[in-house]
């Protein structure tokens, strides 16, 4: 996790813009097939007095087929026409009560007929032969076009159907580490730093989830068109630069702004573990320091009451190196030496950006639990005493479990959310370079300014790591799990959708319906995302 709990409070509390998505239009179409007459007429009335539009024939306004046959199969022998309109749901009557009974459009996954899949991929295959062939009868059009239209096709562009299941739900699209648009994404993620660096969460947002729109494409973006009405690319600021990257290859915006000495400098600064955009803005402005040197020059001047910055400068080089993976198993090793001593029977997972399958990271975050809630309770303590004793604790920053259900409301309704109110500790590690590890230093907190910059500066057998511990009660592992590896724009959309589609509060301890403040329990990830009506995604998938 990122060093500033400061700055995550303040990101907490930005309103989020829409990210989900308008809501769509639902017309339907009722199969009576399966259904005694009277009750099909209920039915339909139900559907009118609800607020659903109904077409009596299957036609192309059409967006669900509604039945209550077994599967998709016996849809299509009796309405043979049904492949000519892939942008149809097909789904059981449940899914309209659903939506009805809990006022919202609900999310289609649970609700589709047997074989929908395989439906939608063969009438997909369909659309696109008889596309080709119909183009290849377009005499009359132009050379351009025509090989535009060709290209589309062949790189798998976004047909109108493309667009529409892309738009319907920003929490369906899949983000890959690996894209089709590494230059465009690269531009939109530097202007997300930038306005994050600078303090203006608001912008921030917005180029974020420009950046993971772009990235979720299957395809290589060459024109405007191609991208025209995604849902998530936002303002007409972050069109423009993807504008200009398409036609020059760069963005003077991005150019400029990187070249800035604001924006130099509050990078600099924001560098530091433990400091955030807040303090970065009174250093440089009220201090008028620009690098970490000077921080150093002026150290006696600042009075910075968080001991974190004091390690974030003395170990500023080692902290700004990125983890590997393989650090991040070595760390994992260690910490299974001492919790096999201190309290065996744990589950240790490493979360983060690495669950996710980034090969480097800026921290390792560590979930630990046991099989029955409570048994965790007092073994960071343990552990941080043990982990001290071999000399591997630099600094820690321990916060006590502040969880209690009625916590969690009472923050969630005055804003304040923190992330969570697990038993953890934010910590800079010291992961010796070689065997055998000799050092039994005990724990070096609270140690002088220049003496802490003096060993940064020398050369040693061991480098500093920023590593996190999260100790969490068994029944709260699947929602703790999928919170801790994020991706962090992936949990605020998740969220998002929460509140605003389900009527219910998302956090790392579980989910809420609002109406009733029932929890809904989840063993693991998988029964999360049922939880929420969503199908599931692989963490390699939630790179937002
Ligand atoms: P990285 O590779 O640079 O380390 O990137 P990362 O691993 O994706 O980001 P991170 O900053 O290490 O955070 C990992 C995940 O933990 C993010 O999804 C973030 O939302 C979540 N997270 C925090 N802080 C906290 C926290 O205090 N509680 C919980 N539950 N989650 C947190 O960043
Ligand atoms: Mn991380």
């Amino acid at each position: 996790m990122s060093c500033e709990s400061k700055k995550r409070r303040h990101e907490e509390m930005e309103p989020v813009l829409d990210s989900v998505g308008e809501k769509p239009e639902a017309v339907l179409f009722l199969v009576q097939e399966g259904i005694q007459g009277k009750r099909f007429q209920l039915m339909k009335n139900f559907a009118a007095k609800n607020g659903f539009h109904c077409e009596d024939q299957l036609c192309e306004r059409v967006t669900h087929v509604i039945s209550e046959l077994d599967n998709v199969k016996q849809i299509k022998k009796l309405y043979p026409q049904l492949s000519q309109n892939s942008h149809i749901k097909i789904v059981s009557s449940q899914w309209m009560y659903t939506c009805v009974r809990q006022k919202m459009h609900m999310p289609e996954n649970n609700f589709l007929l047997e074989g929908y899949h395989q439906w939608l991929v063969e009438s997909l295959q369909d659309a696109q032969s008889s596309s080709k062939r119909s183009e290849l009868g377009l005499q009359s059009e132009s050379a351009d076009s025509k090989q535009k239209l060709a290209k589309d096709n062949e790189e798998l562009g976004h047909t109108e159907h493309d667009k529409k299941t892309f738009n319907e739900n920003i929490l369906e699209r899949n983000a890959k580490l690996q894209n089709h648009n590494m230059k465009l994404v690269e531009s939109l993620t530097f202007m997300n730093n930038y306005w994050t660096v600078m303090g203006d969460e608001r912008r921030a947002l917005a180029y974020a989830k420009a950046a993971a729109t772009i990235k979720c494409l299957p395809f290589t973006v060459t024109t405007m068109e191609q991208i025209e009405e995604l849902k998530g690319l936002g303002t007409g600021h972050c069109l423009k630069v993807v504008q200009e990257v398409l036609r020059t290859g760069t963005c003077r915006e991005v150019t400029t702004k990187a070249e800035s000495e604001k924006y130099i400098g509050l990078k600099n600064l924001t560098s530091v573990y433990g400091v955030g955009a807040g303090l970065a803005e009174k250093l440089y402005t009220v201090h008028n320091l620009r690098t970490v040197q000077d921080m150093i020059t002026h150290w006696n001047h600042l009075k910075l009451a968080d001991e974190r910055i004091k390690y974030g400068i003395a170990y500023h080089q080692d902290l700004n190196t990125p983890v590997t993976r393989e650090d991040a198993g070595k760390i994992e090793s260690i910490l299974k030496e001492h919790l096999d001593v201190i309290k065996p029977g744990y589950t240790l997972e490493i979360t983060g950006g690495f669950r996710r399958g980034k090969k480097t990271g800026h921290d390792v975050d560590f979930l630990i639990s046991y099989k029955k809630d409570g048994e965790e309770v007092g073994v960071l303590s343990k552990l941080l005493l043990s982990l001290t004793k071999k000399g591997h604790i630099i600094h820690q920053k321990v916060e006590k479990s502040t969880f209690d259900e009625e916590a969690v409301f009472r923050k969630a309704s005055e804003k304040v959310n923190p992330m969570d109110h697990f038993e953890k500790c934010f910590c800079i590690f010291r992961l010796p370079e070689c065997e055998p590890w000799t050092s039994s230093d005990t724990l070096n907190m609270g140690r002088d300014f220049e003496s802490l910059v003096k060993e940064g500066e020398s050369k040693r057998e061991w480098k500093a790591v920023r590593v996190d511990f999260v100790f969490v009660p068994s029944s709260q592992w699947g929602y703790a799990l999928l919170g801790w590896t994020g991706s962090k724009l992936y949990m605020r959309l998740l969220r998002h959708y929460s509140n605003h589609y389900l009527n219910m509060l998302l956090n790392s301890h579980g989910l809420w319906n609002r109406a009733d403040n029932t929890l809904l329990p989840a063993q693991n990830e998988e029964e999360v995302f049922q939880n929420l009506g969503l199908s599931y995604k692989e963490p390699c998938d939630r790179n937002f």
